[in-house]
């Protein structure tokens, strides 16, 4: 047996035809001398009628047999019904049932009884059958389609880095340590250091999509502890550059998914808003006064708190940088500003009150560099390996990082980040 369609292929005008699906019984309803069954594969779903009087009495006996959420094959004939959902139903000729389900089912697929976050996520297999569920990950697809394109017209190169390091890059809280044979070693929390040491390589321009590992201890809606990051590096950038590079990055994701996703989109009630390049960039002055005016205490120089960024959320629409941060907030491999050495390089990426990616030029002369690690009180014996690489020629550069699972948030309108990645981390879920 070979399957012949996706459920969704099968059309009206294809009466007569004869086709092979395989996939779900998303539901079933046996009447005396009739069976209905919906059967349900990844494309769509389509219904298949077994009526004692056209069928072998083999095949009735099976479509008797039948129950929720087996795997079936069917062989049958398209045949023209309008009042089949979809326009037309199959009639069998043939039914394998390759598996049969275990009842009753811990989770409904078919959408009809709702079941909570904790319940979908212990039983996701299963959740991820659900249309709706379904289509927020071709999305995810789509989208990292589209972003690997950009990178290449732009002249990236795709890398892998090592997930398994010596040390932090985005401050020493957020670490899952591990033994290493006899040294201790952490699960990356970015490759940030990797992609500034491909630039000293002469690499130019580099991307690469992978995961990272944070030890955030609270639960939130938009934090994981495994999350997939998609990151960039260019030589010969400033943070201006980087900034470009992420918008049409974002830009062209919006006019790919429009294009390519619309069952998606409409089965996930999305609207997809296209918005104009360049997006509003904020000054980090400007978004300390909004966030004050909103009347959310905001002193200069702290980070936004959460109730901060809600207060900005208010304000602005769609997606917006904030640039000019100080630089005492920002990581140390951050450029000052030269004609305000309080400020630096930095840039967030805002869709409305959330952060999706964060970048800036960075520091390329090595004893700036050193300067900035002591500053912040870090050691540079432990960044060594990293800091050679700014020794024997470093050209100026600039990237950033977006948090792929927060650009599905925005994309796929989702409230929790646990619903945009297959089986989330959190703190207190390792399993499934
Ligand atoms: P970055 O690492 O660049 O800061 P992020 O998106 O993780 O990126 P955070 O600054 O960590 O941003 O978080 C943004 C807001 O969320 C801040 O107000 C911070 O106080 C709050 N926050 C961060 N982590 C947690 C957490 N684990 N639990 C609750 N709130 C958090
Ligand atoms: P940052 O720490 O801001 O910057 O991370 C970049 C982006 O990654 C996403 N992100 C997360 N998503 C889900 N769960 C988490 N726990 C989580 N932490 C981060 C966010 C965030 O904006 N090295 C820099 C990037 C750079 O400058 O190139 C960095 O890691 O969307």
């Amino acid at each position: 047996w070979r399957r012949t369609h996706y459920t969704d292929e099968i059309k009206g005008e294809m009466d007569g035809e004869e086709v092979t699906v395989m996939g779900w019984i998303n539901s079933i309803r046996k009447l005396g001398k009739l069976v209905f069954v919906i059967l349900r594969d990844r494309e769509g779903m389509i219904q298949i009628v077994i009526p004692k009087q056209k069928v072998s009495e083999e095949v009735f006996k099976i479509g008797k047999s039948l129950g929720r959420e087996d795997v079936v094959a069917v062989k049958g004939k398209v045949v023209a019904n309008e009042k089949a959902p979809g326009g037309c139903e199959i009639v069998p000729m043939e039914i394998k049932v390759l598996s049969k389900a275990h009842s009753p089912l811990p989770l409904d697929p078919s959408e009809k009884v709702p079941a909570d976050l904790d319940t979908r996520l212990d039983n996701r297999f299963l959740d991820l059958r659900r249309p709706k569920i379904t289509a927020l990950f071709k999305v995810k697809s789509e989208m990292l389609k589209s972003v690997r394109n950009t990178f290449y017209d732009e002249g990236f190169i795709e890398v892998n880095t090592p997930k398994l390091v010596a040390s932090a890059t985005e401050g020493g809280t957020e670490l899952f340590p591990l033994s290493y044979f006899e040294k201790e070693a952490f699960l990356s929390q970015s490759p940030q250091l990797y992609k500034q040491m491909l630039m000293a390589a002469g690499f130019d321009r580099v991307f690469e999509i992978g995961p990272i590992f944070r030890a955030e201890e609270h639960n939130t809606r938009r934090h994981l502890n495994e999350a997939v990051s998609i990151d960039c590096e260019m030589s010969f950038a400033d943070d201006r550059d980087a900034m470009e590079i992420l918008e049409k990055v974002v830009h062209n994701t919006l006019l790919h998914l429009k294009d390519h996703c619309k069952k998606e989109l409409e089965i996930l009630d999305v609207d997809l808003k296209i918005q104009d390049t360049p997006f509003p960039r904020l000054t980090y002055d400007e978004v300390v006064d909004i966030v004050n005016t909103k009347g959310v205490d905001m002193e200069w120089g702290e980070d936004l708190s959460r109730a901060g960024e809600k207060a900005l959320g208010e304000y602005m629409e769609g997606f917006y940088f904030i640039i000019n941060w100080p630089r005492d907030i920002r990581p140390f491999y951050t450029l000052p500003k030269e004609e305000d050495p309080k400020l630096c390089k930095a840039f967030d990426l805002m869709y409305r009150d959330l952060e999706i990616a964060s970048g800036a030029q960075r520091n390329h002369i090595y004893d700036l560099l050193v300067d900035s690690i002591k500053r912040m009180g870090l050691n540079p014996e432990s960044f060594e390996s990293y800091l050679q690489a700014f020794k024997y020629g470093m050209p100026p550069h600039a990237g950033w990082g977006l948090g792929a699972e927060r650009f599905m948030m925005v994309l796929g309108r989702q409230k929790n980040i646990r619903e945009c990645i297959l089986f989330p981390r959190d703190r207190h879920r390792l399993t499934p």
